[in-house]
């Protein structure tokens, strides 16, 4: 039982190698980034300079570019049973896309400032600048339930782009050149991914910021805003929901019922 308890404590910290490099526009204020049927998505934010844009991740040129109106302030997008979904920073809007038109299909609104998107198999996953993310509703984008996250009991905060990755989220945090994998029943962060050594610049404003995943390949896909490249990274150990860090035997099964909120 102890050797249960130590490794439920253990953040595990995951290494990584580079498998590939991918051009990113450097014009591009990364806040949201995902990955859906081998085509790259991506939401850029500042006023005036926003803009949903998908291409092939080889190529440097987008397939599709959406420039957001100039009083909106694009943050994270998700997709959600073939629509794309993407907040605003302030606006407490939200817009549902077309995938491949880009076409804007309808709204949806929120409390609260708008900043990390992402999706398991029932919820969008929200985060807003606070150390509590937010499931929802993806009809009427209403709070199904909230999960307070904590690094080692302590709390944390300005939780940012966001992606589902193999049972877990993984968050960048505002600032940080570190991607956490937070438990997603329990709130904990259970792996961090130190990914210093990639960040080109010193300046603060190219802050590590966007993770796309491949569920196929396993690979993850990191990039900052304004950078220049985009990283395709396999991790070791894989990140996943350990056995005995998980709250039922059967996880697939009646997860409604596990749920603590
Ligand atoms: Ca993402």
């Amino acid at each position: 039982m102890a050797a249960i308890a130590q490794a439920q404590a253990t953040v595990t910290e995951y290494q990584y190698s580079i498998t590939a490099q991918y051009p990113h526009d450097k014009t591009l204020f990364t806040q949201g980034l995902l990955l859906h049927e081998g085509v790259l998505y991506e939401s850029a934010g500042l006023y005036g300079q926003s803009k949903l844009i998908s291409r092939e991740l080889a190529s440097s040129l987008p397939t599709q570019a959406l420039s957001i109106p100039p009083d909106l302030f694009a943050e994270g997008i998700s997709v959600f049973k073939n629509k794309l979904y993407q907040l605003t920073w302030k606006a407490k809007t939200g817009y549902i896309y077309d995938l491949t038109t880009l076409q804007a299909e309808k709204t949806f609104h929120y409390q609260g400032e708008g900043w990390g998107l992402t999706a398991n198999h029932r919820h969008l996953i929200m985060s807003n600048g606070s150390g509590t993310l937010t499931f929802r509703d993806p009809d009427s984008f209403e709070i199904i339930k909230t999960l307070k996250v904590t690094h080692n009991n302590q709390p944390i905060t300005h939780l940012n782009e966001l992606e589902w990755v193999n049972g877990l989220i993984a968050a960048n945090v505002w600032r940080k050149s570190v991607i956490i994998f937070i438990h997603p029943e329990q709130g904990k962060v259970i792996g961090t991914l130190d990914l210093k050594a990639l960040q080109p610049w010193p300046q603060r404003k190219n802050v590590l910021n966007g993770i796309a995943y491949n569920p196929k390949s396993h690979r993850i896909y990191v990039t900052g805003k304004n950078w220049k490249t985009l990283y395709e990274l396999e991790l070791t150990p894989e990140p996943r929901v350990a056995p005995n860090n998980h709250p039922t035997a059967s996880p697939s099964v009646n997860n409604k019922a596990t749920m603590p909120n």
